[in-house]
């Protein structure tokens, strides 16, 4: 075994990669992920006895953000910048120790090394260090939430928003998975998790809307123009916004990618005339999609899939995304924005993107917006024109079984509206599903982070029905899952009572049978199965 990961839907076999991910992560890369998150529980550990003497780092909550941030399942791959942050780790580490009198003997507090010796050291710190299998489990759920938890608390920091308690809590949820190995005390840790996934979503949803304006109904042109373009993908919304200022007037279009399509949705965003639509389909299509654009491509977060010769030449990195060798556009100076103009001056050399497929798709049902139909839902539930919503959200991926999703949403009745978020929605968001009463029977919210927009919409029906259990609602969950960000969002519906939540492709490879029991036990997590079953129990409110 030259490596060991298990992070992500995608896990080799099931059990997880060992040589080689099926994601493209080389073996060295792993190591330099293993060992970041090992320091960056270091410095928490730190970080969190200095808060404890009144003396606390004030940007240690943000920095420990950004760095969980890189290792996401496809958002970095270059070693290069991994080491970096490594170095800067132990850097900060050892200053804030240094100014509070540190003096712990944890190895994760004071391991100093040269970057030649740091795949030595991840060998002995990586997921199997720890032996005993419910504790790696619970570990490693916990670590996977605050991953997911620091990708949307990252967004939300870049247009303005922060809160110390969001951090505050990461900072001592990122300490005890270095230090606790009691079961039940794990368990609580995991379901605050859910509590703070839920406070970063509404943080996110907030600074979103805030800068950006309510997500509203939007039909999304498919087709490409004659000019060149750029194509933005990953879920960044202030790259989308200097992105679409610096290439007005230029000529130049901008198309959105996977992710990145619900940027549509946004008024401010609509006024732009170069905003032409969106290209291709879900994150794991990429290389034969990129290929065809024709022009250059932002990633500005996961997922980054292995760079083919076709398009290497015009992938651009930005924020805490990164392959080695891909142009890297550097973080905004205090006040000011981002430099696309390497992007813009490459795009001018080349051809209009080939066209993949014409029409639109509609989207843009955020909670707001929803709120404004709220009337028209209401009765036609009432009136059992609608009989059940079913929330088919999350993640998209390789794997041919994905194809239930596509199934399940052919397969329920007319009467059913599906409720998405996440790229999960590509395997059904271009099906002729048509509509109840004028509502579309398919409601997307936008992106992985707006499932926070579904569970305000499923919070006010529960209201307007007079019901006290969320449960008790025409809501059954159908979620596909692939990297971390679908685990914060998971632990977020749970921590908001949602019970009977079907889990596919297949469940986690990190949960072991003992804590897989006790998700199954208290919430009734349960494993996708035969469609026509699945479809049948969902609409009978099983
Ligand atoms: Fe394997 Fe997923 Fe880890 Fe990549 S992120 S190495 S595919 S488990
Ligand atoms: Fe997709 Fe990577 Fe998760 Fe934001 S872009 S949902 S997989």
């Amino acid at each position: 075994m030259s490596m060991f990961c298990f992070q992500c839907e995608e896990a080799s076999k099931g059990f997880g990669c060992t040589t080689k991910g099926v994601c493209g992560k080389h073996s060295k890369t792993a190591h330099l992920q293993d060992l970041l998150v090992y320091l960056l529980k270091g410095l928490a550990v730190v970080a969190e006895d200095a808060a404890r003497q009144g003396r606390p780092d004030p940007g240690v909550g943000l920095f420990i953000t950004q760095a969980l941030f890189m290792t996401i399942t496809n958002a970095n791959f270059d070693d290069a910048r991994l080491k970096d942050r490594i170095q800067a780790i132990i850097a900060r580490r050892e200053a804030l120790k240094a100014s509070i009198g540190y003096a712990g003997d944890l190895d994760a507090v004071n391991w100093i090394g040269t970057p030649d010796q740091y795949e030595t050291k991840a060998l002995v710190v990586g997921v199997l260090s720890q032996a005993d299998e419910d504790v790696r489990s619970l570990h490693e759920l916990l670590v996977y939430g605050l991953k997911g938890m620091a990708a949307y608390t990252d967004h939300a920091a870049v247009l303005g928003f922060e809160q110390p308690e969001i951090y505050d809590f990461m900072v001592a949820a990122l300490a005890a998975s270095l230090t606790e190995s009691d079961i039940q005390t794990l368990i609580g840790w995991v379901l605050r998790c859910g509590e703070f996934g839920v406070t970063a979503m509404a943080l996110l949803d907030e600074a979103n809307t805030t800068a950006y304006g309510n997500p509203e109904i939007t039909k999304v042109n498919l087709g490409v123009r004659d000019n060149p373009g750029i194509l933005i993908s990953g879920h960044d919304l202030k790259d989308m916004e200097e992105l679409l200022k610096q290439t007005e007037g230029t000529g130049i279009d901008v198309y959105t990618h996977s992710e990145m399509l619900p940027a549509h949705y946004y008024p401010a965003f609509k006024k732009y005339a170069h905003f032409v639509g969106n290209y291709g389909n879900a994150w794991w299509e990429q290389d034969t999609e990129f290929a065809s654009f024709n022009g250059p491509i932002l990633m500005t977060t996961n997922c980054i899939t292995p760079v083919k010769d076709a398009y290497r030449d015009r992938i651009f990195t930005t924020g805490q995304a990164g392959w080695p060798g891909a142009m890297h556009i550097a973080d905004r100076p205090e006040g000011g924005a981002k430099d696309f103009s390497p992007l813009i001056e490459r795009a001018r050399s080349c051809a209009p993107p080939t066209e993949l497929e014409q029409g639109e798709i509609l989207g843009g049902f955020a909670h707001a917006q929803v709120m404004t139909l709220a009337d028209t839902v209401i009765e036609a539930v009432k009136s059992g024109a609608i009989k059940r919503f079913v929330v088919m959200g999350g993640c998209d991926g390789r794997h041919k079984s994905r194809s239930y999703y596509t199934d399940v949403a052919k397969a329920l009745p007319k009467e059913a509206v599906i409720l998405t978020a996440g790229c999960a929605k590509y395997r059904y968001n271009k099906l002729d599903l048509g509509d109840i009463n004028g509502i579309p029977r398919l409601l997307d919210a936008g992106q992985c982070n707006d499932s926070y927009s579904l569970a305000i919409i499923a919070l006010k029906l529960k209201e307007a029905f007079g019901l006290d259990d969320i449960n008790e609602l025409p809501i059954s969950y159908d979620i596909a899952w692939y990297e971390q960000k679908a685990i914060i969002v998971l632990l977020a519906l749970l921590h908001l009572g949602v019970k009977h939540i079907r889990l596919g492709p297949t469940l986690p490879a990190f949960l072991s049978p003992n804590v897989a029991k006790v998700l199954i036990e208290n919430f009734d997590i349960k494993p996708i199965g035969d469609i026509e079953e699945d479809v049948r129990a969902m609409m009978a409110a099983a």
